[in-house]
Order: C-alpha cells, then sequence, then structure tokens
C-alpha cells in the first residue's frame, strides 16, 4: 500500500510510502486524494496528519513523468484539496520537504518537523519552477525576501531556519514525530477559521526584489528558471488566483524549454555516474579511518580539507618542512575565510585543524587506509613516490594518485599491490570542486573502486568513473579545444575574440584565459632558446599566465586580464614564420572549432570504453570544467545540435584541425543512423 490510513483518538495518520524519496508520482497523488477525502467526510475525524515512511517526507514531484502525458489527479490540484479540506491538515515533515513535497506541506494549515529535516524548493535547478502553489503560498508564509532565497537560490533550510522564519510551526523529536504530530492534531482540531496560507496577505517588496536579482546576477547568467521563479514570486501581491495562473503559465512554458530538459537529464545522469557497470555487487567498500596526503601544495591542501571537513583525521606529508608549514597554514587561511562568509563556525574550523598532523616522513603514513599523492606532475617523481609508499603502507592500504593526465598503470607497476591502485583526479580548488574523476587502472580491484564511489559521497563530491589514456576524460577533450585555440590564434584571431565567442556561449572562461589561469609553463620543457610551439614562445618570453602577471593577456594586480601587444607580436611573428597567412573567421567557426574537435574526442572515449556512458562525459563537464549545465553538457548538446551537423562541421573544417585530427567510427555512425549519443 504507497498510501494507507491510520486512526487514533479522532485523529487520522495518511501514511505514504514510495520508497525511495516517496516522490509524488501519480499514484501517491490519487492515493493521498482518496485518503484525504475519506478522513474529510469520517465523522469520527477532528483532524488529519501526513506522513511519509522510508528516509525522507515527499522529495517533490516525481521527475521521471516530466514530460509524459499527465495522468490522474494534479499536484496543484491535490494542494488545493489538501487546504480546502474542512478539518485542520498537519503535516508531519522529516528527512527533506523538497519541491512538490513542500508544496504539500504549503497547503497543510500546520506544519512539523524534526530538527534534521530540511526543507526546500530545488525546482529552479530542474529548470523549473514550483508549479502547485510554491511561489505563491510561500511569500503569503515567510515574505518576498526570503521565499525568494528559497525558490530562486533552490538550496533547502533546516528545519531551525525553517521554524524563525515561521515556515513550520513546530519542532518535534527525532524519534517522536507521529505522536507529537498527532499532539498537535488534537490541540488545533477545533481550531477555526483554519489557517490557509493562500488567503494571507503579502506586501510587495519591490526594493528586495531588485536587491535579489543584482545580487545574483551573475549566478544567474544563461538560465531562465530564476528569472521565472522571481516573476511568480512578484505576482505573489496579486490575488492568489492571478498570481497561480502566472506560476502556471511560466511553470508550462520551462516544462517544455530546452533548459529544463538538459538539467532533468543531468539530475538523472549524476545519479546514473555513481553506478559502475560489471562491477562485482559482492565488493564491499573498504574501511576508512584515517587518510594520508602526500605533498602541502595547493591540491595536497585542498584534498587533505575535504576528509578534514567530514571528521576523518587526516597525515599530511611534505618531505619539505618550509612547504609543509606553508600548506598547513593556507588550509588554515581557506577554513578561516570560509567562517568569515559565515559557512563555518570557528569551532569547526578548530575541531577540523584538529584533526590534522602534518609530518616530513612518510614513515608518518603506515596505518593509514587509503595515501593520496599529490606531489609535482611528472612520472619519475610519482613512480619514486609511489615505491617508497608501497614500502611503508600497511598491506590494506588504497595508494591514490592525483595526477592529471600520467599513466595510472605506469604508476602502479612501482607497487606491490596494483590492484590497490587507482587514480583520484581532484580538480582545483579541491575542496570546493565537485567533480572527482575516479582512474581505475587495468588492475584495480573492484572493492577498492567501491570504497572510492563511497568516499566521493561522503566528501560530497560527484564521482566518474575513467578508465587511463591521456587524460582521461576532461583533460583529454579539453585538448583538441585548446590546440584549436592556439591555432585561431595563428591565423590573426585575437585572443579576446575567441575567448568572448567561448564565454558567449556559456563557459565561464575562455580557452586563452583559462590556459593562462592554469599556467602556459604547464608541461614547458624549461629551455628558453628552443622554439617549438607558440607556447614555447611565449614561455621564452616569461609570459607563463597569470603567475607572472602576463601570458596570452597581461594581468593586472587584481588579476584582471586585458588584451597584450607584446603577445599579440609574438603571437604573429610565430605565425609568419609558420607560414601563417592572417584570413577571416567568422564567430560560427570560432565556435565549431573549438567544440565540435571535442565532441569528437568525447566519442572516441565512448568507444574505447574509457567512460561508462555519454552521460558521465556530461557530468565531468558540467561538474568539473564549466559547461552551461543548461545545455546538458557536450553530448547531449551534440545530440540536441544534431550529430550530422557536427560531423559536417569537423568535415568543413579538417583541413584546419591539425594531422592528429581524424573523425570518430563511432561519431560518423551515429550521425549517419540519424541518433545522438543518448542509449
Ligand atoms: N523524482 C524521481 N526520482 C527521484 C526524485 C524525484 N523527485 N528524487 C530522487 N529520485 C531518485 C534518484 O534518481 C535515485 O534513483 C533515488 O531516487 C535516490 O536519489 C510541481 C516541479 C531527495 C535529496 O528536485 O534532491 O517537485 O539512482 O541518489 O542522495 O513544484 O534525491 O537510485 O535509481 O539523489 O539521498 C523537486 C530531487 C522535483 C529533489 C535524496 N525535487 N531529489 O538524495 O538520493 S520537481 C527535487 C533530491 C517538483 C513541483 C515540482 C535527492 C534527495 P536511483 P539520490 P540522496
Amino acid at each position: 500500500m504507497i498510501v494507507s490510513t491510520s486512526k487514533n483518538a479522532g485523529v487520522a495518520s495518511i501514511s505514504v510510502d514510495n520508497p525511495p524519496v516517496n516522490a509524488l508520482g501519480s499514484a501517491v497523488r490519487d492515493g493521498l486524494g482518496h485518503a484525504l477525502a475519506d478522513a474529510a467526510d469520517d465523522a469520527t475525524v477532528g483532524a488529519i496528519v501526513i506522513a511519509c515512511r522510508g528516509r525522507t517526507f515527499f522529495a517533490g514531484a516525481d521527475i521521471t513523468e516530466f514530460g509524459q502525458p499527465r495522468t490522474g489527479l494534479q499536484l496543484p490540484e491535490l494542494c488545493d484539496r489538501i487546504e480546502a479540506c474542512p478539518k485542520p491538515v498537519i503535516a508531519a515533515i522529516h528527512g527533506t520537504a523538497l519541491g512538490g513535497g513542500l508544496e504539500v506541506a504549503l497547503a497543510c494549515h500546520y506544519r512539523i518537523a524534526t530538527g534534521s529535516a530540511k526543507l526546500g524548493l530545488p525546482e529552479v535547478k530542474l529548470g523549473l519552477l514550483p508549479g502547485a502553489g510554491g511561489t505563491q503560498r510561500l511569500p503569503r508564509l515567510i515574505g518576498i525576501a526570503a521565499a525568494l532565497k528559497i525558490a530562486a537560490l533552490g538550496s533547502p533550510i533546516s528545519a531551525g531556519e525553517a521554524l524563525a522564519s515561521k515556515l513550520i510551526d513546530r519542532l518535534a523529536g527525532e524519534d517522536s514525530l507521529i505522536e507529537e504530530a498527532a499532539a498537535l492534531a488534537r490541540e488545533v482540531a477545533a481550531v477555526r477559521p483554519l489557517p490557509r496560507t493562500s488567503e494571507r496577505p503579502v506586501s510587495p517588496d519591490a526594493g528586495a526584489v531588485s536587491a535579489f536579482r543584482k545580487e545574483h546576477a551573475r549566478r544567474f547568467r544563461g538560465f531562465e528558471a530564476p528569472d521565472a521563479v522571481i516573476r511568480a514570486i512578484e505576482a505573489s501581491t496579486l490575488p492568489y488566483a492571478e498570481g497561480r495562473l502566472i506560476e502556471r503559465a511560466e511553470f508550462d512554458r520551462l516544462l517544455a524549454g530546452a533548459q529544463s530538459g538538459a538539467l532533468r537529464y543531468l539530475f538523472f545522469a549524476e545519479r546514473q555516474a555513481a553506478k559502475i557497470d560489471g562491477l562485482d555487487p559482492s565488493a564491499k567498500p573498504l574501511p576508512l579511518a584515517l587518510v594520508g596526503v602526500v605533498g602541502a601544495g595547493t591540491m595536497g591542501g585542498g584534498i587533505a580539507m575535504n576528509f578534514l571537513s567530514i571528521g576523518i583525521p587526516v597525515r599530511l606529508v611534505d618531505l619539505n618542512a618550509d612547504s609543509l608549514a606553508r600548506g598547513v597554514a593556507v588550509m588554515r587561511k581557506n577554513y578561516e575565510a570560509t567562517a568569515a562568509k559565515g559557512r563555518l563556525t570557528n569551532g569547526q574550523v578548530e575541531a577540523a585543524m584538529s584533526l590534522l598532523t602534518p609530518d616530513p616522513a612518510l614513515a608518518a603514513l603506515a596505518d593509514c587506509d587509503l595515501i593520496i599523492e599529490a606531489v609535482f606532475e611528472n612520472i619519475e617523481v610519482k613512480r619514486d613516490v609511489f615505491q617508497k609508499l608501497d614500502s611503508v603502507a600497511k598491506p590494506a592500504a588504497i595508494l591514490a594518485t592525483n595526477t592529471s593526465y600520467l599513466d595510472v598503470d605506469v604508476i602502479a607497476q612501482t607497487a606491490r599491490r596494483p590492484g590497490r591502485v587507482l587514480g583520484l583526479h581532484f580538480f582545483s580548488p579541491a575542496n570546493v570542486m565537485r567533480l572527482l574523476e575516479v582512474v581505475r587502472g587495468k588492475a584495480t580491484e573492484d572493492a577498492v573502486l567501491a570504497t572510492a564511489m563511497v568516499i566521493a559521497r561522503r566528501i560530497g563530491k560527484i564521482a566518474v568513473v575513467a578508465r587511463v589514456c591521456d587524460g582521461f576524460i576532461g583533460n583529454r577533450m579539453l585538448k583538441p579545444r585548446q590546440l584549436q585555440a592556439i591555432e585561431l590564434l595563428m591565423e590573426g584571431v585575437a585572443a579576446e575574440r575567441v575567448d568572448r565567442v567561448i564565454t558567449e556561449f556559456g563557459m565561464p572562461m575562455g580557452p586563452l584565459q583559462l590556459a593562462d589561469l592554469a599556467g602556459v609553463d604547464i608541461g614547458w620543457h624549461r629551455d628558453p632558446k628552443r622554439i617549438e610551439t607558440l607556447r614555447d614562445a611565449l614561455c621564452a618570453a616569461g609570459r607563463w599566465g597569470q603567475k607572472t602577471g602576463k601570458g596570452f593577456y597581461d594581468y593586472d594586480a587584481a588579476r584582471r586580464p586585458s588584451p597584450s601587444a607584446e603577445a599579440d607580436r609574438l603571437i604573429a611573428q610565430f605565425a609568419k614564420e609558420r607560414g601563417y597567412v592572417p584570413r577571416e573567421v567568422s564567430d560560427r567557426e570560432i565556435l565549431e572549432r573549438c567544440l565540435y574537435p571535442m565532441i569528437n574526442e568525447g566519442a572516441k572515449i565512448l568507444d574505447e570504453r574509457v567512460a561508462q556512458r555519454a552521460s558521465d562525459i556530461d557530468v565531468v563537464w558540467t561538474a568539473g570544467y564549466g559547461w552551461p549545465s543548461y545545455l546538458g553538457g557536450p553530448m547531449y548538446w551534440a545530440s540536441q545540435v544534431g550529430l550530422r551537423t557536427i560531423v559536417a562541421g569537423l568535415e568543413q573544417h579538417a583541413a584546419r584541425l591539425g594531422p592528429a585530427f581524424s573523425l570518430s567510427p563511432l561519431l560518423a555512425q551515429r550521425a549517419a543512423a540519424g541518433k545522438g549519443f543518448q542509449a
């Protein structure tokens, strides 16, 4: 029984059990509608409680139903029936009350929640808005400014914050929610008139709306839903029925739009990425009580913070005492900066730092369950470190490398336990970026992979599994884009123009700004006399990027880029010496030559089974490389554009894509078949 009702001393408790997250699918809605009508008609019932079994209250509408024909009682109608019920209806919330789940609670006359509950309207993250009255009822309960934060940003609030803002009426004990909800129900059984949220007035707050828009303009860039949410909440100052019509119109428009399709695709893609095809189901995750990190540089420090922040002690080793001290100081500074923004308490900062043990000797890692190496990106240096780690680490320990390019199998060969070796490729800043590329070597054991996926979830990362190849998924696809950006410079296109086309497309940064941020000197042979590539020419001139205040751009003290006459001269000189003649290039060509080769490389990655599925590639690019999520990721976007168009573009530009370019057979085949990349 998905929906069941029990009665006790005049209270009807309607309970929903629709695992895993009590999504408000059609069966739940119909069942709730019937149970509510029965309880309303039951003379022995004075009040009604709605609660859920399992790990959470309703986590929203059933996202899998979107785009399907609507069946049964619709959620807006169900919410209106709850609110119109002649008897008090109480929402008993545990776990999460999200989206349509919170809208059901808002339609109830009273709300009680456990202290650990989270409440929110994350629809905007799916390119939608609350479509069952949430944009009209929420501001009536907590005001326009507070409603904007919840609905347009999409992040949940705690039960404590909900109580303070009067979104809920009462907190309950973690194990006594149902009893306390029933007690509240009896308490209010005779209250009339019932507090119907839709009947409450809303005070207009134009100042809050414009301030909110201004404050989040950069964050909302390119997204359609946030503005629709703001418009709907502004409409809550109108009579309720009028506001609902505006909410519905905005909802239907967004639901039919491309952005919501892409964001819903990504919702499931991120969850799919956690699944490893063919993994031995009996492979159990290994214990993780103590972590070691080798290398106290930017990456090592950030990696260590992920574990300290969730209460796992870390041994941080760096053979250079100064680097070790500097690394620890940077970690404390980062924590304190987060605390200064109110996102951590000083107590939490101290608690995390107290779990850190810096040590100059590898021997300190002897009893670690997991050791992550984050030293200089050089294969010999890494092999040497792994050889030493293999001799000090306990036999069961997992040895991970944070390499972003190098061959994990070659590194694993130095260890007597290659099955316990894998890549854990964090992205900078490692304590912030959500993506974690889990690189499985030829010998990596299933239990080690299963452990890596659990670790990723515990430190709040989205893990994507990649097999070994040069640059794994993300960096391998980045390379052809960066090479084409350089090629366009050689043909006389200005750096700022290439970057403008790519940022107008929706990327946070263009290829050349990114190169300057990462360092033009990455992988440079350090011989200023040897000029073989444009990068060599720039590096020889000391233009290593932001770190030297100049690269493809010049940078001021605040690291703001500006076009550089010297860089342009160097590029023009270098190109001329190699026979390039400046030519007219359209923005369209710039976009195609930067993005289409990436898609082609993505198809090769799929064909070689380096990535399990196209959606994994999309998760890598949206969670780790700033690909705009409202475009779903490169493979999803290419499928929307049409693979025939991509192939035609690649064939048109083939002469300029370099000697290494070859069309992916998988791409050609799927294009010919009129298919996309999605299965
Ligand atoms: N619909 C369908 N499936 C869902 C779902 C949903 N709303 N939420 C989760 N699942 C599936 C998910 O795909 C996974 O499946 C399993 O449940 C466990 O999820 C009209 C328009 C609740 C915080 O956006 O944020 O209401 O992979 O791995 O980490 O206004 O799930 O096991 O096969 O994420 O513990 C608004 C979405 C909908 C919330 C739990 N609601 N869910 O996190 O588990 S739109 C949301 C979450 C709406 C109305 C509108 C999280 C969670 P599988 P999980 P978790």
